[in-house]
């Protein structure tokens, strides 16, 4: 009989687990103690948000084939082969049992291990306030990048919806591109609910598609915390605002807010104010000791501007990354991160604490996935 252990099970995921094959499945509320003489803290100590659960035993025919065609995708994707992409991204965000099991065998086809390197992609954060003109400038983007010949993905983080497949439209649809050009994908995906970071799925998208595209953009929004999570995966982030934000400034000049790699401001056609707000923007900058960074003025509207000094930026802070240090470095992040939200600070007590926990990671290889990191924390602690 299958068995569940490990979890608190969110009631969302209650019918997928039940058509993977699980014979029960106990909710949030259920009284453990009188099954298992539990108490729910020792059940679950120190838990933070929706854990995951694993899934001790069940039937085997369906799910194996499944991981077959989670790594037959991966493997695809690996040799660039973009007619790939539409169904990888759905077995990411399939996050029953099953479906992450398919992910997890279709993300170590495109670890660096499997890939030989990092993922060629250039991986790109956009992030800003709601209204500052996000989606029109990446129209923008794709058209000046796909007229390059470079492939773009962008994955659209729809703060609306907290779980994959019920994305709402509202934000999303306004990313001009040619539907029948294959060198162009537009997803969006779901905001998802851990603390500090960006959802499982984006991440685990934007890996999956960086071998297979040259260009992949994950547009978040937000101003603040946003920034600090896209950089979890993005090679480069810019942070878009509009003119006459001084939310921006004031963020920037409290620390609020990381310093972005490149700074824009949109909507240069309103004249006189865009001008003001890029000189502002860049003198904050400069009293923080940051003048390297550039900031740009652009206009979305036919007909653009700035979009090619843009592109230029972009690729120039990508030139100067050290791509492997700083991918691995993130990877070791994530899966600390992904440590402590499944197993939460006690979890990390039984490590040694956080910097102990981060000196295991650092001594592993620098090409593992975030799930081959994760399982090494969780066999030291089991372990331990
Ligand atoms: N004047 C002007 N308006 C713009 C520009 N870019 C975007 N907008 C407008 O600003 C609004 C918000 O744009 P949108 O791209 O949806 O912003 P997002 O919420 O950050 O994705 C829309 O009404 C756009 O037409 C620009 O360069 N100039
Ligand atoms: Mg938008």
């Amino acid at each position: 009989m299958p068995v569940v252990v490990g979890g608190i099970i969110p009631p969302a995921d209650e019918q997928e687990m039940l058509s993977d094959g699980v014979a029960r499945v106990y909710a949030k509320d259920f009284e453990i103690r009188a099954h298992h003489g539990l108490t729910s803290s020792a059940w679950w100590p120190g838990a933070t948000g929706w854990p995951r659960a694993r899934l001790v035993s069940r039937p085997a025919g369906a799910a194996a084939s499944r991981v077959a065609e989670g790594a037959a995708l991966g493997a695809r994707l690996r040799e660039r082969d973009r007619s790939a992409a539409a169904a990888a991204l759905n077995v990411i965000e399939d996050r029953s049992v099953g479906g992450r099991e398919a992910s997890r065998a279709l993300l170590q086809e495109v670890s660096p291990r499997a890939l030989g390197g990092e993922a060629s992609a250039h991986l790109i954060g956009v992030t800003g306030p709601p209204g500052a003109g996000k989606s029109s400038l990446l129209s923008a983007l794709v058209a000046m990048w796909r007229g390059e010949g470079r492939t773009v993905a962008v994955l659209a983080v729809d703060p609306s919806s907290k779980r994959s497949g019920g994305s709402l439209l509202g934000d999303r649809a306004r990313i001009d591109h040619d539907p029948n050009d294959d060198g162009v994908l537009i997803r969006s995906t779901a905001a998802g609910t851990r603390l500090g970071g960006l959802a499982a799925p984006t991440r685990e998208a934007a890996t999956a598609l960086a071998p297979a595209f040259d260009v992949v953009v994950i547009e978040t929004v937000g101003v603040g915390q946003s920034e600090t999570d896209v950089a979890e995966v993005a090679d480069s982030v810019a942070v878009v605002v509009q003119p006459g934000s001084g939310d921006t400034l004031q963020f920037l000049k409290a620390g609020i807010m990381e310093v972005p790699d490149v700074l824009v401001v949109t909507k240069a056609d309103l004249g006189d104010t865009a001008v003001r707000a890029a000189r502002d923007l860049a003198a904050a900058l400069s009293a923080l000791g940051s003048q390297g960074t550039p900031v740009l003025s652009v206009s979305s509207l036919a007909p653009p501007s700035g979009i090619d000094e843009l592109t230029e930026a972009l690729d120039a802070h990508r030139a100067a990354v050290d791509l492997q240090v700083a991918r691995s470095r993130a990877r070791r992040l994530t899966a600390l991160a992904d440590f402590t939200a499944e197993h939460g600070e006690r979890g990390l007590r039984s490590l040694g604490g956080h910097r102990a926990a981060r000196r295991l990671l650092d001594e592993e290889d620098g090409a593992l996935g975030v799930a081959d990191l994760v399982a090494v924390l969780e066999r030291r602690r089991a372990g331990s």
